[in-house]
């Protein structure tokens, strides 16, 4: 396995995938909050999440065939749903009407094909008691039954389940914490990602450094960055997972907008959101399929 320090020098242009419950409802990966859903109609969508067509072999075909290097993928979003088989909690993949470790069989697909895997991780988490929601989103659900959250017990929680997602997928590139409130009170967190995972890079969307920046949705305007970039752009102008009528920007945008992050120095991770049989939208398989032409050709 190449050390993560160099594949982010080498493999500049990446795929993003927002892939969860919230391609159902087709609206918006935080249509929990942003929709005004209620907290236990979302939930019940586990009972229909049942992706039988997908096959990470054709993402990642797809992914090369764009010029594509490495896939980032949400392993849990703010919903709180985990993509893999967690032990820390019911709220995951295997309870779904699929059954199936998504994570598990899309990092055997990268290992053997040699492809890089980086993991995003939401710490705000609408699901589990114990987070507080910050205040934000807390009302909108009504009140919780039961005791106060208790912010400790969260941050062990994540401390647990990053440790299991360090430990049972094989070797990772990135960890993408989106964003690490964890680490104001256990600064040891990004450390025992190391510990498990050595070389491996971290985010700096959290208090601590972090070892590169994600500017997100931004085209900057001529210059350099200062640090090590890796910005990441939506497909769609609204939603980063599956919307059934998204609003696209133009291949051409996309295009200028690899071309200016690139020329500034920075890695470009661009994303797409599956549909909730598991297959890319037709719109982006195409709009990948012409930007990988550009991009192979420059
Ligand atoms: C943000 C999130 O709130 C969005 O839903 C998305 O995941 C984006 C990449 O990061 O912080």
């Amino acid at each position: 396995f190449q050390d993560a320090r160099d594949i982010f020098f080498e493999r500049r242009f990446g795929l993003f995938v927002h892939w969860g419950l919230y391609a159902i409802p087709a609206w918006h990966e935080q249509i929990l909050w942003r929709g005004h859903m209620k907290r236990k109609d979302y939930e019940q969508l586990i009972h229909q999440f049942n992706p039988e067509r997908f096959d990470p072999d054709a993402w990642l075909d797809m992914a090369e065939q764009a010029g594509m290097e490495y896939i980032c993928f949400t392993t849990k979003h703010h919903d709180g749903f985990c993509m893999w088989d967690t032990k820390h909690t019911d709220y995951n993949v295997m309870n779904s009407a699929y059954g199936k470790d998504i994570l598990g069989m899309l990092a055997e697909a990268c290992h053997r094909r040699n492809f890089p895997l980086s993991l995003y991780y939401s710490c705000p988490d609408w699901h589990h008691p114990n987070y507080p929601n910050q205040g934000r989103h807390h009302e909108m659900f009504g009140p919780r039954t039961g005791d106060e959250p208790d912010i400790h017990k969260y941050y062990e929680f994540v401390r647990r389940q990053i440790r299991e997602l360090c430990t049972n997928y094989g070797p990772l590139y990135q960890i993408f914490w989106d964003v690490n409130v964890a680490e104001h009170e256990d600064p040891s967190l990004n450390a025992m990602i190391r510990e498990l995972q050595p070389g491996i890079l971290i985010n700096d969307r959290g208090p601590g450094k972090g070892d590169y920046n994600t500017p997100e949705r931004h085209v900057p305007e001529g210059g350099s960055f200062g640090k090590p970039t890796e910005a990441c752009q939506a497909l769609g102008r609204e939603s980063w997972g599956y919307k059934a009528d998204e609003d696209y920007y133009s291949n051409k945008f996309i295009m200028q907008s690899i071309d200016k992050i690139m020329a500034m120095g920075g890695n470009y991770l661009l994303n797409v959101g599956p549909k909730p049989d598991g297959t890319i939208p037709e719109e982006n398989v195409d709009a990948l399929k012409k930007i990988g032409e550009w991009y192979h050709s420059v």
